[in-house]
């Protein structure tokens, strides 16, 4: 097949969920065609079947600060989809990527060709932007008109339902990890230069937004370290930072966190880790729970969205809800100060990894491209 894939470049789980998918389907002998605004931050270009096409916005001075991307991406996936005869398209992420799809495929159509167009929701195109008055009807339109509409949680297909109105069918198809990139190893990962020996590491990663909640994180670590030699490493880059380090030297714990920004080599890190934090306000899935998982590291969690269909209570960590700091903080320490249940849930950590392995969830990808090309 020929595939056009849309996503956005930056290092957000839709992202990197969508050049995974690519790059597997390349490797499976596809053709793929990514279309985003610069080259996506895991995309490897130097593999065979891998295409990438910088959507070029444009700009001129009576737009002021809104460049119109929309246009922009419709005319590139027009030209794409002739030039090179793509068979389907798969956006990720609604905004706006499915309503520019819509519009590139009836231009197709007035030039006698059929682009069917495959959308899949992340999370906050429906849950935060998406349902905003602003966006709202526009994204509706989008997901009622794309041929098939995919969610990464049982939980994110119910809250679309919930919040617009649907008259198309929502298949849910998690999101995946390549067990294979984390295979255990006793010298992986760089714990030396993260902690001391005697000290637990305790690790956060996401893009450091609101709904994070990274607060939250510091709160719990501040009591966590109270009773247990610890480090707190946050990874990523984010909005929240400046307020969250406020609060690190306002509880004067500055020398036990380390912020370590953005970074390539996260499997060394979670690998080095002893307990992943994740107590967001949203979460539709929360892929960086299972790559933690994956490198075998307990997760102490919210039960925003889909995270408690990720993360399985009192087995692979525990779920709390939203905002209850003082439970997460007790359930981390619990499960610190016991070997035998570490070494349990570190097992149960990795299995339910291996449930959500590319190898069991690549094929439900295939098989919708496969259903979506019958009707054409
Ligand atoms: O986590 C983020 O805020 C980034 C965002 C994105 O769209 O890139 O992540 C969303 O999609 C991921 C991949 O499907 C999910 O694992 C995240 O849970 C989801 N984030 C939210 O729902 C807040």
């Amino acid at each position: 097949m020929k595939i056009g894939i849309v996503c956005y470049p930056t290092y957000g789980g839709s992202g990197i969920v969508a050049t995974e998918l690519g790059m597997d389907l390349a490797e499976r002998g596809h053709e793929v065609h990514f279309i985003s605004t610069s080259l996506p931050a895991r995309l490897d270009i130097t593999l065979s079947n891998i295409y990438f096409h910088k959507v070029n916005v444009e700009t001129y001075p009576l737009f002021e600060e809104y460049q119109p991307y929309s246009l922009a991406l419709s005319t590139i996936i027009v030209n794409i989809a002739q030039s090179h005869g793509l068979d389907l398209l798969h956006v990720h992420y609604a905004i706006p990527h499915a309503y520019a799809a819509y519009f590139a495929k009836q231009m197709l159509r007035e030039k006698g060709i059929e682009l069917p167009i495959i959308t899949t929701l992340h999370g906050t195109d429906i849950t935060l932007v998406g349902n905003h008055p602003a966006y709202k009807p526009a994204v509706e339109f989008s997901i009622n008109h794309s041929d098939k509409v995919t969610a990464v949680s049982e939980s994110l297909k119910k809250e679309t339902y919930e919040f617009f109105s649907i008259n198309n069918e929502i298949e849910v198809i998690p999101n995946f990890i390549d067990n294979e990139q984390y295979q255990f190893d006793e010298n992986c990962g760089c714990r030396n230069q993260l902690a001391d020996r005697k000290e637990k590491v305790i690790i956060h990663v996401s893009n450091l937004r609101k709904v994070k909640r990274l607060n939250d994180v510091v709160k719990v670590f501040y009591e966590i370290q109270k009773e247990i030699p610890a480090k707190l490493i946050i990874v990523g880059e984010g909005p929240q930072w400046e307020i969250a380090n406020n609060l690190i030297n306002e509880l004067g714990i500055s020398e036990k966190v380390k912020a370590l920004g953005k970074i390539n080599d996260l499997y060394n890190v979670l690998c080095s880790s002893d307990l992943f934090l994740l107590p967001s306000e949203k979460e539709s899935f929360g892929l960086a729970a299972l790559e933690a998982m994956a490198a075998r590291v307990p997760v102490i969690s919210s039960n925003a969205g889909g995270i408690p269909e990720v993360n399985i209570d009192g087995e692979t960590g525990y779920v709390l809800p939203v905002g209850d700091v003082k439970g997460m903080a007790e359930k981390a320490i619990e499960l610190l100060k016991d070997d035998a249940k570490m070494i349990q849930f570190k097992e149960n950590a990795k299995n339910q990894a291996l449930k959500f392995d590319k190898k069991n969830i690549l094929p439900m990808y295939e098989e919708l491209y496969l259903s979506v090309l019958e009707k054409v």
